[in-house]
């Protein structure tokens, strides 16, 4: 049975995920930054600062693979992002070769590739288009995966995770939701899948407005669940309560481009 530690173990996504991983893996090392407030007499806990290398292994301790979910989360000022992100990145994945775990998921995000336009369909091995300090820290925790993929010989999968949650939020949405259940197959696949070197997947459910390829994630065995135009009504019914934003709705990465926005549509890519 394999050792799992997951780290944002506090987050949103872990907080989801520490329910339903357990069936799966019962050998689940929790990690965070602080404690969850709601930590169970039943779940173990080890608390490290990523920024800290030191810390880091020392819950890579005995693991075999390594659900990466920890770090800043959103769009924000560079240097929780640079600490937490980059230096908590980097630190994650030499930890992770000092203690010889094999396989890393690393919870990367659509704001890596934000500045592609919503009718542009891409896959996984467009050149990255971030959006936001944020999405760059992001385009940077894949390019450390890659290169302890191919340097040191780990397992790296990295999901590229659109909006997690239980339902799609506003018509963006519609396009990346992406439903719990099948963020545990992406993972599942990345932990266990003997064809894994290095790979970058989209982590969207069966969205038919998605604006992403993600035949390798299908051709890995994902069969997501998820259906989000079954939540068609519920999304457009929030959409009509945001505020116009042009440049948000055309890009993909919504606001997250839209904010501190002062630069050229016209020159940014060529959309034909
Ligand atoms: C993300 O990467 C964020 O972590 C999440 O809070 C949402 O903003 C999501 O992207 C999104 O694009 O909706």
């Amino acid at each position: 049975m394999p050792r799992i530690l997951m780290t944002g173990a506090a987050g949103g996504i872990g907080t989801s995920l520490r329910k339903l991983l357990p069936p799966i893996y019962p050998d689940l090392v929790l990690s965070d930054i602080k404690k969850p407030a709601d930590l169970g007499s039943h779940e173990r806990f080890k608390a490290a600062d990523l920024a800290d290398l030191a810390q880091v292994e020392a819950i890579c301790e005995g693991v075999d693979a390594i659900l990466h979910f920890g770090g800043y989360s959103v769009e924000g000022p560079w240097d929780p992002i640079l600490q937490s992100n980059i230096i908590g990145g980097y630190n994650l994945f030499e930890a992770a070769r000092r203690k010889a775990v094999t396989r890393v998921i690393f919870a990367s995000s659509n704001h890596a590739v934000g500045f592609y336009p919503r009718h542009h369909r891409i896959g996984t091995d467009v050149t990255p288009r971030p959006d936001s300090r944020y999405g760059v820290s992001k385009a940077f925790g894949e390019a450390i995966g890659a290169l302890y993929a191919d340097k040191h010989g780990m397992k790296v999968t990295c999901i590229r995770i659109g909006n997690f949650g239980d339902k799609p939020l506003d018509h963006r949405r519609l396009a990346i939701w992406l439903k719990p259940e099948d963020l545990v197959q992406l993972c599942r696949i990345g932990l266990e899948h003997p064809d894994i070197q290095f790979e970058i997947l989209y982590g969207a459910s069966y969205n038919e407005r998605s604006w992403w390829d993600n035949h390798r994630a299908y051709n890995l065995g994902y069969r997501p669940t998820g259906r989000a135009e079954d939540f068609r009504e519920h999304a457009t019914a929030e959409q009509a309560q945001l505020k116009p934003d042009a440049v948000a709705e055309f890009y993909q990465g919504g606001v997250f481009c839209s904010m501190d926005f002062d630069g050229d549509n016209s020159k940014i890519i060529d959309w034909t």
